[in-house]
């Protein structure tokens, strides 16, 4: 098996973060990494494209040649070829349900709005895609308004899907760490979200995909 990524990146520290929750030993997976340069190109090319539907990291080939993109979706092949006590995608009917609610909540008013707010104001990727730098501000102004929500959840609950650290605890994590390049971070009306933050960073998973 093969992850092509840029362990720098967002959506590579989903699939990195999730891999150490699960503690598996990648080297007796056979578990082999590549790392593209995505401010260079390489995943520009038809190579790339041929392996990558979305035509970005991560992306993970397996042996036989069939290839999976979508952080998420690596993430859920590897839950179901490991064997373990929990699943980060919830154990119980209710709880699966939960996870996968608010793992979309933090993905669809979270995550993606932060990327497309850095994409649209830093002009990354204009050699790729039209930036637009009102839609950037706009969507940097909708991340400051979903923080609440995950403000009053967190004074509610301990982890952002309900009682357990799931996938939608990483996705939330790792939008957290991305918006601080937006120059955004919780305000002091926000302390259960502060302090979620700060039980989060001590997580061996996270500090170990932090170096
Ligand atoms: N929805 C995708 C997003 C993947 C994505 O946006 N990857 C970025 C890095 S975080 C990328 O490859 N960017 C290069 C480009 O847009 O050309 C996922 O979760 O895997």
């Amino acid at each position: 098996m093969k992850l092509y990524e840029l362990a720098m990146t967002p959506s590579a520290r989903r699939v990195n973060i999730f891999l150490k929750e699960l503690g598996l030993n990648e080297q007796e997976l056979g578990l082999e990494r590549e790392s593209l340069n995505l401010r260079a190109g390489d995943n520009l090319s038809d190579e790339f494209k041929a392996i990558s539907v979305n035509g970005r990291i991560p992306v993970l080939e397996l042996d036989d040649g069939q290839t999976l993109c979508e952080s998420v979706a690596i993430c859920r092949y590897f839950d179901e070829i490991i064997t373990s006590a929990h699943s980060l995608f919830g154990d119980t009917p209710l709880e699966k349900a939960q996870v996968e609610m608010w793992q979309r909540i933090c993905e669809l008013q979270g995550l993606f709005v932060a990327f497309q707010a850095f994409r649209n104001i830093t002009k990354v990727y204009e050699d790729r895609e039209r930036c637009v730098e009102a839609w950037g501000q706009e969507s940097r102004q909708r991340v400051i308004e979903f923080l609440p929500t995950l403000e009053k959840q967190l004074g509610q609950q301990p982890f952002v899907a309900g009682q357990n650290f799931s996938i939608a605890d990483i996705t939330a994590y790792v939008m957290m760490s991305f918006i601080k390049h937006l120059e955004i971070t919780p305000s002091d009306d926000q302390p259960h979200l502060t302090a979620w933050l700060t039980k989060m960073e001590q997580r061996p998973s996270i500090i170990a995909v932090n170096g």
